[in-house]
């Protein structure tokens, strides 16, 4: 087939053939290869570690002494080697908060660790959890929040030149950077230098994010860029760690006046679903606190989240197919406080013992619709490049699974091969029992990964799952049973 063919076929939404292979014609937006890397990631923990923890606010004015900086026995190691064996596959670090402290010897600023007696003014946080980071093999992000208490300049069009160079520092002395957190609050009171005054700035046009974006993939090509409108990753419009239900990663922000949106001016009671349709692949991160607050506080530390709000976080949001970010802040000392830590270890412990074996796998599947070349059986080969897909005239379509044996499970985890776009509106999943089909679970949005959690285990040689509802002819690469941890 020539290349005009090929594209009039796959704009048909036919299924086309490329070097043998049958694959479906992509439908509607679909994810850039960053963003199919971010989506591989599901866990990541967020650092949140400034001035503020010796202060104990939550957010800081700008006028901190830099000297109030001094975690006595800080560990970048120690805190990465928690995460990474709790499976939080990245870490983000507030290498500046709104009080405009900078964690990292930065030569914008007298607001940093350079001007702290902490380590004799040469210690950089963000090196020492960058290094971590790359030893213990997760991925590590930036926050920069664009909003500075601390400067003079904030307000004025010289700080958005001080806000870039900030950035290029980070982008380009501590290694690979996964992803880059823009916050949307913004603008207020504010120390600026001394002038302690209000500064209110124009969301949409005072930092000209376009061409601090350019920027950011000039500098690192890999990295996602987060914020309210992304452009490659939104956030889920609340701090509670909850996507919508239904999740669609599609989205055309809008601004909170129905006008154009940018970080800070979103109308966020959409964010949680995204929109069917949408025109971008901007899928949702959950940003939420293992503790009541972002920071650290001493009476807090009888309020954090147990394992099992954990885990309940976790399906609904990894589960719904969002991404989830979880804040552990390090407290004076300049470690995680030993009640996070103990959470964050039952919640490692779960899901290690949870999807360690997939029941599924080996099982045999048939298909209603099969489009050449990708049997049901790629489901079941618990491989994450295979998949199965209907013919491209199939809006919906029944695959009926032996299983090897009989199995018991609590947990069904399906997947889209979302590079062909988010195609599926609705499935359903039936278990064959005394002679006959019953209903067993229902689920919306798929995208990236729907995980199904039942309320006790079941037990079943054989099931049935039906997608009901598609845009287009289903596409998925995985199905997978499991049963949880202790129950
Ligand atoms: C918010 C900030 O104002 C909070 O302090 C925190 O950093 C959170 C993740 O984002 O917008």
């Amino acid at each position: 087939m020539n290349r005009r063919a090929f594209l009039a076929a796959a704009s048909a939404g036919v299924a086309v053939r490329s070097l043998g292979a049958a694959v479906p014609a992509p439908f509607g937006a679909i994810p850039s290869p960053r963003q199919l890397g971010w989506h591989e990631l599901e866990t990541t923990a967020f650092l949140h570690f400034t001035v503020n923890t010796f202060t104990g606010k939550e957010w800081g004015y700008g006028d901190e002494d830099p000297n109030i900086f001094a975690p006595a026995r800080f560990d970048a190691d120690a805190i990465v080697e928690a995460l990474a064996q709790a499976g939080m596959k990245g870490v983000i670090l507030t290498a500046k908060h709104h009080d405009g402290f900078c964690l990292w010897p930065s030569a914008t600023t007298e607001h940093s660790v350079r001007w702290s007696a902490w380590r004799g003014g040469r210690g950089d946080v963000v090196r020492d959890v960058a290094e971590a980071a790359r030893r213990h093999g997760i991925a590590f992000g930036v926050y920069l929040s664009p909003w500075d208490r601390n400067s003079p300049h904030y307000g004025r069009a010289e700080y958005i030149d001080i806000y870039r160079r900030q950035l290029t520092e980070l982008l380009t002395g501590y290694g690979p950077i996964f992803e880059v957190w823009h916050d949307g609050a913004n603008g207020g009171d504010g120390f600026y230098g001394g002038a302690r005054e209000k500064r209110l700035i124009d969301k949409n046009a005072y930092y000209d994010w376009p061409r601090t974006w350019e920027l950011v993939r000039k500098l690192q090509p890999g990295a996602v860029i987060f914020s309210d409108v992304g452009p490659d990753v939104r956030w889920v419009g609340n701090e509670r760690g909850i996507a919508g239900e239904p999740c669609w990663s599609t989205y055309d922000p809008v601004g909170a006046d129905g006008g154009p949106a940018s970080p800070g001016n979103v109308r966020d009671t959409e964010s949680p679903t995204g929109h069917r349709h949408g025109s971008h692949w901007l899928p949702p991160e959950c940003d939420v606190s293992i503790r009541p607050g972002w920071f650290w506080h001493a009476e807090e530390d009888s309020r954090v989240k147990t394992p099992e709000e954990l885990i309940a976080l976790y399906y609904q949001s990894v589960g719904r197919g969002a991404t989830l970010l979880l804040n552990m802040p390090p407290n004076r000392d300049g470690l995680l406080a030993a009640e996070d830590i103990a959470s964050l270890r039952g919640f490692g412990a779960y899901r290690r013992e949870t999807f360690a074996a997939d029941l599924a796998v080996g099982g045999r599947a048939q298909a209603s619709s099969e489009l050449a070349g990708c049997p049901a059986a790629h489901l079941l080969d618990g491989r994450p490049d295979t998949f199965w897909a209907a013919e491209g005239s199939a809006r919906a379509a029944e695959i009926t699974i032996d299983l090897p044996r009989e199995v018991t499970f609590s947990v069904i985890r399906i997947r889209e091969a979302i590079r062909f776009g988010q195609r599926i509106d609705a499935i359903e999943l039936d278990r064959f029992r005394d002679g006959d089909w019953r209903p067993l679970a229902a689920a919306t949005s798929i995208g990236p990964r729907r995980l199904i959690r039942l309320a006790q285990p079941v037990t079943a040689a054989r099931l049935r799952l039906r997608v009901t509802q598609a845009s287009a002819s289903p596409v998925l690469t995985e199905f997978a049973l499991f049963r949880e941890a202790g129950r």
